[in-house]
């Protein structure tokens, strides 16, 4: 009799444990119908050898993007031959999972093959020549994943923090006209593709307003944009939220989305000061510099998870006007973080610990979500 009654709590007491878990909800179903919610993946994830980091891909997100495979030096690290082995897993891996697919990034001057800009004497090729490599470029590349990559970064960072054009060899060569240029190309590869200009610091207001004004000129050559992307690459007192808010609003008066691309949040120091997501950046490592080497404390844990809440609080507030969040990658241990711009540090910047756990701001920004807070 006493076993009968045992076994029957344990019966209880099992399925309530199981209906909690059936129960719980995650960041793609609580935020669906509000924007997607995505992540950048690596070589691992792409490939499948990272299993913990594909499993929660599947079931927290809804969207991703690639951190490095389709960048330029890697497709045409040499003039005409194309490298797509990694790109195409990339792509098969969204679909295999029904994610919504985002290519990043056509246009960029950083992380682009040498021997795009110059001829066989090492000079600066023409005008004439870097238009034609552009255009080959992306329609080589945007016709291959035509109808099966849903958006692209069409052209990355070619604004400074002060408003002015990034003096990179598209600009040097070709002049302010590189942009709209790259924006035809791509649509002209893929009609139903979306287009997006995608820059960090835009909650700078010299830079925003630089963005508007490249937005506006794309606008008026009737050229297809998509959506800014405000890359989130936030530190703990960098952007201020209100700054971010104000940029947020700019874009979207353009009549375009607005998309959080590459969300992460540093707790480590900052060098000088030093914020934004310059990849040239580098300095020197201390050990003061690397604080948390041996665990986060909880207070920092907590600071971090109250300004990630904020962020997302002023997200779900402008839910009409994004259509997407995206972190820049899965796991503290994928984060770029933790060797920018100071290499060997032990960073905490994303949503999911070196344990593949999610941290408590999962469940805070689901509740947030549900209307819950
Ligand atoms: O996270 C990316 C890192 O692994 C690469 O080494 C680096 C250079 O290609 O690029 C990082 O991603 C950048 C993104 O492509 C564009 N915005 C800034 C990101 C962080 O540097």
């Amino acid at each position: 009799m006493r076993n009968s009654i045992i076994i029957v709590i344990c019966c209880i007491l099992l399925s309530a444990c199981t209906k909690t878990k059936s129960n719980e909800s995650t960041l793609k179903d609580a935020l669906n119908g509000k924007f997607l919610i995505g992540t950048a993946i690596n070589i691992p994830q792409t490939f499948g050898i990272d299993t913990l980091g594909v499993e929660i891909v599947k079931k927290q997100f809804n969207a991703i993007v690639p951190e490095n495979c389709m960048k330029s030096m890697f497709l045409q690290p040499e003039e005409g031959n194309f490298y797509f082995d990694e790109a195409d897993k990339y792509v098969a891996f969204g679909e295999t999972n029904n994610l919504w697919i985002t290519g990043h990034c056509l246009v960029w001057h950083s992380q682009a093959p040498a021997w795009f800009f110059i001829d066989e004497n090492g000079n600066d090729v023409s005008r004439e020549v870097l238009i034609e490599r552009m255009r080959n470029h992306i329609t080589t590349v945007v016709s291959r994943y035509k109808g099966r990559i849903k958006g692209w970064d069409v052209v990355n960072e070619a604004i400074m923090d002060d408003g002015s054009w990034r003096q990179s060899k598209f600009y040097q060569i070709i002049g302010e006209d590189f942009i709209p240029l790259a924006f035809q190309f791509a649509h002209e590869a893929d009609p139903d593709a979306e287009l997006y200009y995608n820059d960090y610091s835009t909650a700078i207001a010299a830079k925003c307003e630089g963005i508007v004004n490249v937005v506006k000129t794309i606008q008026e050559k009737s050229l297809r944009i998509d959506a800014v992307g405000m890359q989130g690459h936030l530190t703990m007192d960098f952007p201020a939220i209100e700054d971010f808010e104000k940029s947020l609003l700019a874009f979207s008066a353009l009549g375009v989305k607005v998309m959080i691309t590459e969300l992460d949040l540093t707790v480590l120091p900052s060098p000088n000061n030093f914020a934004g997501a310059d990849v040239s950046a580098n300095f020197d490592f201390k050990k003061e510099l690397n604080p948390y080497s041996d665990g986060l404390p909880e207070d920092i844990e907590l600071k971090q998870q109250n300004r990630y809440a904020d962020f997302f609080k002023l997200f779900l507030k402008y839910q009409d006007k994004i259509s997407r969040v995206t972190l820049w990658g899965v796991t503290d241990n994928d984060s770029w973080r933790n060797d920018w711009p100071i290499p060997g540090r032990t960073d905490y910047a994303l949503l999911f610990d070196r344990n593949s756990q999610p941290k408590p701001i999962v469940n805070e920004i689901i509740q947030l979500a549900k209307g819950k807070e």
